[in-house]
């Protein structure tokens, strides 16, 4: 059963809104920075698949889709958090009261691992036989303006992060890349710099919304998987938004309160494109805009900021 009385979270709650800690210059929760070592040195297998986002850029969007693509069965919606507890798991998020490495060393293969990990932190296992055996890395991102609202209104829910503050100071934080998991625009080119020479799918957030079929039949290309249209049905309706947010599993109401307290914000709070427009003012977004064109300068990753 899920962990619901303080008890039952152990040392967690001590743990109320502690200071980030930088590893390799990238600022990280206190709990993921006291298990980096276990990181460092965790063993990828061949058969992994590995989801990696900066953090709201929609993990469980992909996951639904990616447990059936990686289990090749239909049976395993996942609505029990066992169920996808067996098959899922944060690399170094360590969910109350097992690390996530410690989980992912117990789950049976094939495993679905999410990190929100910047590129040059994954643990070196993951790459070192990419020569010798496929290597399956989806990554997912999502335009900044969005992603910087969603970041903004987990802080306030997020026991684990420092208090976020007003929204005109999360956004200074979240430009000068002080949040957890670091700057946003240092994690979304690292990885697209990467991704033709390493086998990485290149995911946007927006596309999902658009045309989900149409994404998961990207994937299952990149997979190299065939499933049946009805399946594909499934998974839409599964993952769509209304349907996640009602499924306890993926709305995370099974997380105790004094981790993540729902009643400040729901965890799947609103799941749409241009929400920015509702708190980013005239002169904060043209000030973003201009922060953007210099930091993106010469790349030619782009997004859309709405659909
Ligand atoms: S976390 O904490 O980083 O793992 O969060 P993550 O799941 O990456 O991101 C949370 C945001 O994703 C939205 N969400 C969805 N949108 C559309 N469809 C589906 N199925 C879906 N699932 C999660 C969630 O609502 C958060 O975004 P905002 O903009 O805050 O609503």
């Amino acid at each position: 059963s899920s962990p619901s009385k303080v008890e039952d979270v152990g040392p967690m709650m001590e743990f109320s809104r502690p200071k980030l800690v930088p590893i390799h210059g990238i600022p990280i929760v206190s709990y993921f920075a006291e298990n980096w070592d276990n990181v460092k040195v965790f063993q990828a297998r061949p058969d992994d698949l590995l989801l990696a986002t900066f953090p709201k850029a929609v993990f469980l969007f992909l996951s639904y889709p990616l447990i059936l693509l990686n289990e090749g069965t239909d049976d395993r919606i996942p609505c029990e958090p066992t169920t996808t507890r067996r098959m899922i798991a944060y690399m170094c998020i360590p969910p109350p009261p097992t690390p996530g490495t410690e989980q992912l060393s117990q789950m049976d293969s094939p495993r679905v691992i999410k990190t929100h990990l910047p590129f040059q932190l994954v643990p070196k296992s993951f790459w070192e036989q990419d020569c010798k055996v496929r290597k399956q890395v989806i990554y997912m991102a999502r335009n900044a303006k969005d992603n910087a609202v969603s970041y903004y209104h987990f802080g306030r829910m997020n026991k684990l992060d420092p208090e976020p503050g007003t929204w005109p100071q999360f956004l200074g934080k979240f430009i000068a890349g002080n949040v957890t998991f670091g700057s946003w625009f240092d994690h979304v080119k690292g990885w697209w710099d990467k991704k033709d020479s390493h086998r990485i799918l290149y995911l946007f957030y927006e596309d999902l919304k658009e045309d989900l079929r149409r994404e998961i039949h990207k994937l299952m290309a990149f997979l190299e998987k065939d499933l049946e249209e009805e399946v594909v049905d499934k998974i839409v309706h599964h993952t769509s938004f209304e349907v996640m947010k009602e499924n306890p599993m993926a709305n995370y109401t099974s997380m105790p309160s004094v981790f993540l307290d729902q009643k400040v914000s729901p965890f799947m709070r609103k799941g749409t494109v241009g929400d920015w427009k509702n708190y980013f003012t005239v002169a904060q977004s043209e000030m973003f805009d201009k922060v953007y064109r210099e930091k993106m300068a010469g790349t030619k990753l782009t997004f859309r900021t709405q659909i």
